[in-house]
């Protein structure tokens, strides 16, 4: 029978900035299935794993699907009421600025707009930030600083169309993944040099034709020393330099200052002085050079400053604007550039306009008809926090953000959220940060909402609905529009949909705007339902005179008051909390290749946790020695804000006293693993950008006497272990326990926790030195519903087969239910190892079978198995995995 077909609909990818196009679907059994939109500029059809994975993560498990008020389900009219009195109250009590939103680029431009223009227009006050604050807020520092007006100037072509493209703190090929393998492609045919600046040898640096793993911290130095070679070395654009800029002699006196020659740079960066040459000249000899980057230039307390010592080298050589050309600022939600655009952060207005011009108030005030309008920047990130822990916020609401995982010195900011009077949260599930809720709103997710968002390349896509609004699930714009209305502004939001909210955003963009502004959408002002629809992707600007731009800063005109940029001298400033004798490791996060943020979405599906089921702890060959500490020890990690504890992987990716910890386990899904309590929440000075890449800390080896796995269907929540991790697989759940206790105190305790739920037979067994535990749970059908296996640490026999009984749920055979006990089936089936392609779910045995083949590339393993030949951001794990394999076989 033919399948009836289903409209595939037209949306964009929710996860990071590359804003990949995607066509989904609901296919006649119900489940959800993607593909790469062919037409998207962004992707041309590609999707990256966690992309290709969408369709998996849009079931309702988890969901919050009702309004909560003091975790008891409520009306929409009860939890309404109730947050617009309680923020009306606060406010007439003790002012505006008692209360505040905190904010995320995980929601759609049209929920930004109007949660910006209700606090910031009617309550009164600025104290709206945002997740960006912790993620591009030195970007749009350094973008204001240097051209007037925090714009990217460049296009995703300029990744294709350039000769050298510098990656600083940048793992592209994990984090960018699409864009990463454009920039592959175009060097496959031009030859493209790529030159990676990261402490860690990421996988984006594996492939690099030169890594300089500089220290942490040291990018301003790098850069200055660029811009003082690129002086020396007469490659300066004098004429763009003198027409189009000012500042260049300060700044190169700053530069000069601090980088006297290559080899002081060399030192002062950690790395080898040929390396630095190399760099330096082939960025002099090379006219189409971009220099992308990301969080290991953002997220630090100079953060601002290494924007600006990269682009000075940018404008001094006139390589802006141009094809191929340019400093590209990688973004890294979906929507942080929509967020930046409506004003987001606490110290921007709307529209790209700022409290620092009396004149953009009124004109904002005015557009509004707004005259209670906040006149001063409101408290970033950080201290926004801080005054919500000691009260001087008294009511604050939380949007799409996770921040009792993802804020640094999160321990504080989950006192804060205790401490604070009134916590509103809306999300689309539970998380660590609804468990503050005292109202808890449900939210529409990916599939569900509708509206616009703006990728890296400025670019506005539109995400489309194709599911249906779940239980009493409302999307966020709505949810704002009425609480507002219940404060009284509902002159002001009396929206029917996010088109018309879209309009509006864009009429404020042209409004008085002779050009002073380039971010200006005016041709949407009035677009229709249908054409709101029909949207096409577009990069702004794009004026109501129609005029447009893919690439903006080419013909030199810059939006600063005299029309030229401006080149900021920075130096190297020492890092803020240096490493000592108590604390002697620099401890650095950031992301895994499958997982996002905190893995409410990406930790549901088994391929996108398989290949890193653990959160683990990354440390040199050196300190593992020095620490007394090999693969899969366990660790507690202490920094001055708090206490982690992960396992350990000895890499050879990190420099001796460095360590890295992914920023992604949260509360759901480990004890005590996650990166944000241990983080700084020292900021930059300018951008208020916390420094999550460097913390001083200390290593401690902890002493575990015995490990345990439970298999199961059920979703538990361990208490009283010192360390547990879940990890999704298909048809339940991996449970990784283990303690400090004896091995027999182990088994009581793991006992204890299975038993508290289970109902099934069970089938047990425990050694006759009462070391090693065995013991599986049989379902009414015959079928295995968990398995738990204890023995002291270092001895667990392998569990790929019991956990493959948990996905397949078929009643178990004779021989096979004698075997059980055993963790070993009775016909040997070889497993595929740990994912390496989560595109084609393949693991690293089978790689190692094709190796043992006879495959010798890369390129012949993808053609022998199709593994790293859809978003190949597996490809230089393949590499190691060849290069591996063969080494063994020649031993
Ligand atoms: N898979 C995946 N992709 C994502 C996300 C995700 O959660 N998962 N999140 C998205 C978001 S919101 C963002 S912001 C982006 C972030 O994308 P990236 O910025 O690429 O990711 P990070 O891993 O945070 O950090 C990048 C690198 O900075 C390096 N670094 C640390 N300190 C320094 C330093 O002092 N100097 C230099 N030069 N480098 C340093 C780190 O070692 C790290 O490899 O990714 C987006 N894409
Ligand atoms: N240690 C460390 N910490 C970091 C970083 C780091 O590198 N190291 N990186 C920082 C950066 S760059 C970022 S961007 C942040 C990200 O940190 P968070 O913003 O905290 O991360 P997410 O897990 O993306 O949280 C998004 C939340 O929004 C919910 N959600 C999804 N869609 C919607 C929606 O449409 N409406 C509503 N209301 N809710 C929705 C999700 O369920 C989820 O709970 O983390 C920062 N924290
Ligand atoms: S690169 Fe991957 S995560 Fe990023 S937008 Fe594209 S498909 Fe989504
Ligand atoms: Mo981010």
């Amino acid at each position: 029978m033919q399948e009836p077909a289903v409209a595939e609909v037209r949306t964009t990818c929710p996860y990071c900035g590359v804003g990949c196009g995607v066509l989904a679907r609901v296919t006649p059994d119900g489940s959800v299935s993607v593909r790469g939109d062919p037409e998207h500029p962004a992707n041309f059809g590609k999707l990256c794993s966690k992309g290709m994975a969408l369709g998996e993560t849009t079931g309702l498990e988890g969901r919050v699907l009702a309004p909560e008020i003091g975790g008891r389900e409520a009306s929409w009219d009860d939890a309404l009421d109730l947050v617009a009195r309680r923020f009306t109250d606060t406010v007439g009590r003790y002012g505006p600025d008692s209360v505040a939103f905190y904010v995320s680029g995980q929601l759609l431009t049209e929920d930004y707009y109007v949660a910006n223009k209700l606090m910031k227009g009617f309550i009164g006050s600025a104290n709206i930030d945002t997740n960006s604050r912790l993620c591009m807020a030195s970007s749009v520092a350094g973008h204001r600083r240097a051209f007037g007006e925090d714009i990217v100037p460049g296009i995703y072509e300029d990744f294709e169309q350039a000769d050298l493209v510098v990656l600083a703190g940048s793992n592209t090929a994990w984090c960018h993944p699409i864009i990463y393998q454009r920039l592959l492609a175009a060097r496959r045919k031009r030859g493209t040099k790529i030159v990676v600046v990261d402490p860690r040898r990421t996988a984006t640096a594996e492939e690099g034709d030169l890594h300089l793993a500089i220290d942490p911290g040291t990018d301003v130095l790098l850069f200055n020393g660029l811009l003082a070679h690129l002086a020396r070395s007469n490659v300066i654009d004098e004429s763009f330099v003198a027409g189009r800029t000012s500042g260049l002699a300060i700044a190169l006196d700053a530069a000069a200052a601090d980088a006297p020659s290559i080899e002081s740079v060399a030192e002062g960066c950690g790395l080898n002085s040929g390396d630095v040459r190399l760099f330096y000249e082939l960025f002099a000899a090379t006219e189409r050079s971009i220099t992308v980057y990301s969080q290991g230039v953002n997220q630090s307390v100079h953060g601002t400053d290494k924007v600006n010592a990269i682009i000075n080298c940018h404008l001094a050589t006139g390589r802006i604007g141009r094809p191929g050309m340019g400093a590209f600022s990688v973004t890294g939600q979906p929507n942080a550039m929509g967020g930046r655009e409506v004003g987001g952060l606490a110290n921007q207005l709307a529209a790209h306009m700022s409290f620092e011009s009396t004149q953009d108030i009124e004109t904002v005030s005015r557009f509004w008809n707004a005259p209670n309008i906040a006149r001063k920047a409101g408290l970033k990130a950080v201290d926004l926090f801080r005054a919500a822990g000691d009260g001087r916020v008294k009511a604050l609401w939380i949007m799409g953000t996770n921040p009792a995982v993802s804020m640094p010195d999160a321990g504080r900011v989950r006192a804060a959220l205790k401490a604070c009077d009134f916590v509103v949260v809306s999300d689309i599930i539970r998380t660590d940060t609804t468990r503050f809720a005292d109202v808890l709103l449900p939210a529409a997710g990916w599939g569900e909402k509708s509206g616009t968002v703006t990728n890296s390349e400025r670019r506005i896509s539109r995400q489309r609905p194709f599911l249906p609004l779940p239980g009493a699930a409302r999307p966020d714009w709505k949810i704002v529009c009425d609480v507002a209305r219940r404060m009284g502004y509902g002159h002001a939001f009396s929206f029917d949909g996010p088109a018309a909210i879209f309009r509006e955003h864009a009429a404020l963009s042209t409004y008085e705007n002779a050009g002073e502004r380039l971010f200006d959408i005016g041709a949407f002002a009035g677009v229709t339902e249908a054409e709101y629809d029909g949207f096409t992707p577009v990069c702004w600007p794009v004026s109501r005179d129609g005029a447009s731009a893919d690439r903006l800063f080419g013909d030199g005109c810059f939006p600063t008051a005299d029309g030229r940029a401006f080149f900021v001298a920075v130096r190297q400033q020492s890092v803020a909390q240096a490493v000592d004798a108590t604390r002697p490791i620099s401890l650095n996060t950031g992301r895994l290749r499958d997982q996002w943020h905190t893995m409410t979405r990406t930790g549901r599906v088994p391929r996108l946790m398989s290949n890193a089921p653990e959160p683990l702890l990354e440390i040199a060959a050196e300190d593992a020695i020095r620490y007394e500490l090999a693969d899969g020890d366990l660790a507690s990690v202490s920094s001055p804000y708090g206490l982690a504890r992960a396992k350990v992987k000895v890499s050879s990716s990190q420099k001796p006293s460095s360590a890295f910890l992914p920023m992604h386990w949260s509360g759901q899904f480990a004890a005590n693993a996650g990166a944000g309590p241990l983080a700084t929440p020292l900021a930059d000075a300018v951008s208020g950008q916390p420094e999550l890449k460097h913390v001083p800390v200390k290593i401690v080896r902890e002493e575990v006497a015995w490990q345990g796995v439970l298999i199961t269907r059920r979703y538990l929540r361990p208490t009283g272990f010192v360390h547990w991790s879940r990890q999704t697989v298909s048809g339940g759940w991996i449970y990784e326990l283990c303690g400090t206790e004896t091995p027999d105190q182990g088994i009581l305790l793991s006992r204890q926790f299975m038993e508290a739920y289970r109902r099934e037979e069970l089938l047990e067994y425990t050694d006759r030195r009462g070391l090693n535990y065995r013991a599986a749970a049989i379902d009414d059908d015959g079928a295995m519903a968990e398995a738990l296996l204890v023995s002291p640490q270092g001895q667990l026999p392998s569990r790929d087969w019991l956990v493959s009984l948990l996905g397949s749920r078929v009643p178990l055979s004779g021989a096979e239910r004698m075997a059980l006990l055993s963790g070993r089936s009775p016909v040997p089936t070889p497993s595929i190892g740990r994912i390496v392609c989560s595109c084609f779910n393949i693991g690293v045995n089978q790689i190692a079978v094709s190796v043992a083949a006879g495959c010798r590339s890369v390129g012949e393993i993808g053609e022998h198995i199709r593994a790293g030949t859809n978003c190949g951001s597996c490809r230089a794990e393949i590499r190691k995995i060849i290069d591996e394999a063969r080494l063994q076989a020649a031993e």
